[in-house]
């Protein structure tokens, strides 16, 4: 059974074991969501658990078999009005000329496909419903290419265009679909998991950044915009720490 819109908010939120996608959980069952919080990794996910509101489902988002069978539970559990694609992520900080095509691989797999796979599973409900929502977390590494970062800006500026398609198809069932953008974000994992687990050169990246964001401060971004009454939409929102004024000008203080 679909909720009507007035009826309390229903999430879901992919990349949720850990960084932006596990504070997204969090604050949104904060503000009184109940939220299915998406993520490989069952360990991880049954800590969120732990809170009230919060309920667990493992599944990769690239695997449309277990995508389908994710659809199939949130369903049966009453819907969803708002999905929102968090899990992704960075993969080396090779040049174009030693990129890998295994990385660029993994890249557009999480980032881009997982986003359409997700996307496409809940449509359906999320019209049915009559006021849904997608918000697609991409970067701003879709903005601005920059030296090392070519699978990832290629797979952000991948993820971006599909945003901007869908909120253009989707207008007409009163779907709106936001982007969030974020720029540099402090998380345990985002650049450890980019360097291949060296973690001192993953330090390295916030060297000297007095305040980089964390992921409540884009939890917070991200609740903003889905807890707005629901003609408003925030098409896209770029959010950075005041010490990067842009993708190349970095304020450190050392
Ligand atoms: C992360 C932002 O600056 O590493 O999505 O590309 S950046």
């Amino acid at each position: 059974m679909i909720q009507s819109p007035h009826e309390s908010r229903s999430a879901l939120v992919t990349g949720a074991s850990s960084g932006i996608g596990a504070a997204t959980a969090h604050r949104l069952t904060t503000d009184g969501w109940r939220v299915f919080a998406v993520a490989r990794r069952a360990e991880k996910l049954e800590l969120l658990a732990e809170q009230e509101g919060i309920i667990p489902l493992v599944c990769d988002v690239s695997d449309a078999e277990q995508v389908a069978q994710v659809q199939r539970r949130v369903a049966e559990e009453g819907g969803i009005d708002t999905l929102i694609n968090v899990a992704g992520g960075a993969l080396g900080v090779d040049s174009v000329a030693d990129g890998r095509v295994e990385d660029w691989e993994w890249m557009y797999r999480t980032n881009v496909l997982g986003t359409l796979q997700m996307t496409r599973a809940f449509l359906p409900m999320l019209r049915e419903h009559g006021e849904g929502t997608v918000l697609n977390l991409t970067s701003t590494a879709a903005q601005a290419a920059y030296e090392g970062g070519g699978g990832y800006n290629a797979a952000k500026s991948g993820q971006q265009a599909l945003t901007g398609a869908l909120r253009l198809e989707e207008a007409e069932h009163n779907v709106r679909v936001v982007e969030v953008l974020p720029g540099l974000v402090h998380t345990e994992e985002f650049t450890a998991k980019r360097l291949r687990g060296d973690a001192a050169a993953a330090e390295a990246v916030y060297r000297g950044v007095e305040k980089p964001l964390t992921a409540d401060d884009v939890a917070e971004v991200i609740a903003h915009a889905v807890n707005l009454p629901h003609h408003v939409n925030l098409d896209q929102i770029v959010v950075r720490p005041v010490a990067q004024a842009a993708q190349h000008k970095v304020i450190r203080r050392d």
